[in-house]
C-alpha cells in the first residue's frame, strides 16, 4: 500500500514512524515536501501580502530535511530522483515488508503554474463542447 502525504501533514505526524518496524507493515509513504502549506499558494493573501508575511503566516516553511527526519526515527527513507525511479520502486515485487518514506522535492509556485495551465486547457476544451 502506498499513501502520498504533503511535509507539513508527515512533520506533524513524523512520530507515528517510531518503532514501525515492530508493526506488520508494508506501507510506502510518499511525502510531496514543497517546504510548508503549499495549498495556501492558491488564496489571495498569496499574491496580495508581501511575501515574508505570507511565508511566515501561511507557508510555514519547516526547512527541515525529511529524508533525515524519517531516518531519525529508524525507517528506511529516500529522496525522490524522478517519477521513473518511484514508479519502479512502489511496484517493485519483491520489495520486502516494512515501511518505506519517498521524498519528492517540488515547488509551491511552480504547482500553481501547472495548475493554471490544466485550468486553462479544462476550460477550453469545456468552451469547445459548446461549438
Ligand atoms: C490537524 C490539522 N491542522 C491544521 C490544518 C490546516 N491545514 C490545512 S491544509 C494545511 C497545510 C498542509 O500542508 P502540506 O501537508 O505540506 O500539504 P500541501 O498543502 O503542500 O499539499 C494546513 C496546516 C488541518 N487541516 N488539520
Amino acid at each position: 500500500m502506498a499513501v502520498l502525504v504533503g511535509d507539513l501533514a508527515f512533520a506533524y505526524d513524523a512520530s507515528s514512524l517510531l518503532r514501525a518496524d515492530e508493526r506488520d507493515l508494508s506501507l510506502d509513504i510518499v511525502v510531496v515536501d514543497n517546504d510548508g502549506g503549499g495549498i495556501f499558494n492558491f488564496l489571495p493573501q498569496a499574491s496580495s501580502q508581501p511575501r515574508e508575511r505570507f511565508e511566515r503566516l501561511w507557508s510555514t516553511p519547516h526547512g527541515s530535511d525529511l529524508v533525515a527526519v524519517a531516518r531519525a526515527y529508524g525507517v528506511e527513507a529516500q529522496p525522490v530522483e524522478d517519477m521513473v525511479g518511484l514508479q519502479q520502486a512502489l511496484s517493485e515485487p519483491e520489495a520486502p515488508p516494512g515501511v518505506r518514506v519517498w521524498v519528492a522535492r517540488t515547488s509551491r509556485g511552480d504547482n500553481v503554474k501547472v495548475h493554471e495551465r490544466l485550468w486553462s486547457a479544462v476550460g477550453a476544451a469545456v468552451a469547445g463542447l459548446g461549438e
